[in-house]
């Protein structure tokens, strides 16, 4: 800090005399440089003190070129007082820096303060649509007893649709009020077999293949039909396959999905490509059979229909009914997916509404 210094040791009078004035000023200048600095709020601020008093052009720096009109005798005391009080002013305005810079960091951590308690931000992550989780449980099922999953085009021709699988050409189902014709010969699937018409076709006996996949019928939409759903299609053929296999399988799978205690119904039913042909109900899971709401009162839910490959469906494909026999099945994926998370409407399983597969 500059203080008023009298120089008077071995100079005395004489130098006090001719250096009075610039005494005077370098005295009054610090002074003023030092109310400066103190009254300096933030960095930019110093920086222009700064360059105000010691800069090229500064008030300290133009004392010094004053110096010319001094005596010989005064000049080194004169020089030796403004560097003094340069480098005083240069240790103030270092600390006021110092003294700026950490309170405006300080600032600045205050206002980026993150509170640590607060809740983490949700991540989302992506999950299996239902449909996809209950057919990803049928596979398993059925691998677990041997079974291969095949795939085949959604696009298909009347032959492989059809024709192979022993519809008659008057049958409903070839009507264009059912089915989806793109052109005269080639429709949308309206059942997976095809997939295992061309496995029968391609492959030597034994065969156990199932075939997950879209279907496509001209229905009118309501709460529980859809012009597109899923099945998935099973089929094994080989030596000496009876009723019984196809029975074994089907029981082993309803009492995989739906639990040891259900019960399992075979009834007579139709259908072109297999004979003879059944559907098959198990004990409604909502009420155990006694009777409800979800099974009309009957106690049981039909959850698919199966039967032994017809014989003329197996001489389609070039196997031989006579030294070869087979079962098939076809099993609703959709239905089996709303009764299981009791959902009410099957167009929700299509909608892809983000409320609606939250919840899975
Ligand atoms: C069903 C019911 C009964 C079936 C038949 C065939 C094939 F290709 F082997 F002939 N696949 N799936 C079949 C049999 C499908 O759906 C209710």
């Amino acid at each position: 800090m500059l203080r008023p210094v009298v120089i008077s040791s071995q100079d005395g009078a004489y130098f006090l005399f001719g250096g009075e004035k610039m005494k005077e000023q370098l005295i009054s200048i610090s002074a003023a440089a030092k109310t400066a600095v103190e009254a300096c709020e933030n960095e930019a601020q110093i920086e222009e003190v700064r360059v105000k008093y010691l800069g090229k052009k500064g008030e300290l720096t133009a004392i010094l070129k004053q110096m010319g009109g001094l005596s010989p005798e005064e000049r080194p005391i004169m020089g030796q007082l403004v560097n003094q009080a340069k480098q005083e002013l240069e240790a103030l305005i270092t600390d006021k820096k110092e003294i700026l810079k950490q309170a405006a960091r300080d600032e600045k951590l205050k206002a980026e303060t993150i509170d640590i308690t607060m809740p983490a931000k949700e991540l989302k992550v992506g999950k299996l649509h239902p449909l996809n989780t209950v057919l990803d449980d049928m596979i398993n099922i059925f691998q677990s007893m041997g079974f291969d999953v095949v795939d085949g085009p959604e696009v298909e021709t009347d032959y492989y649709n059809f024709e192979c699988l022993n519809v008659p050409a008057d049958h409903p189902a070839r009507d264009m009020q059912d089915t989806f014709y793109l052109a005269d010969n080639i429709l949308l699937r309206t059942q997976t077999s095809a997939a295992q018409i061309r496995t029968m076709e391609n492959l030597k006996p034994p065969i156990r293949v199932i075939c997950p996949g879209r279907v496509f019928r001209a229905d009118e939409v309501d709460a529980t039909h859809s012009p597109v759903f899923h099945q998935i299609e099973g089929l094994v053929v080989d030596k000496g396959v009876t009723m019984c296999d196809l029975k074994g399988v089907l029981e082993q799978f309803a009492h995989e999905i739906y639990g040891k205690d259900t019960k399992v119904k075979f009834r007579p039913s139709f259908f072109p490509f297999t004979e003879p042909s059944v559907e098959v109900d198990v004990t409604c899971s909502e009420c155990a059979g006694k009777g409800c709401r979800v099974c009309k009162g009957s106690g049981w839910i039909e959850i698919l229909g199966a039967g032994m490959v017809h014989p003329n469906v197996l001489r389609s494909c070039g196997i031989d009914p006579e030294e070869y026999s087979g079962f098939a099945f076809g099993i609703g994926l959709d239905r089996l997916t709303t009764t299981r998370y009791k959902i009410s409407d099957i167009r929700l399983l299509f909608e892809n509404d983000k409320r609606f597969l939250d919840q899975f």
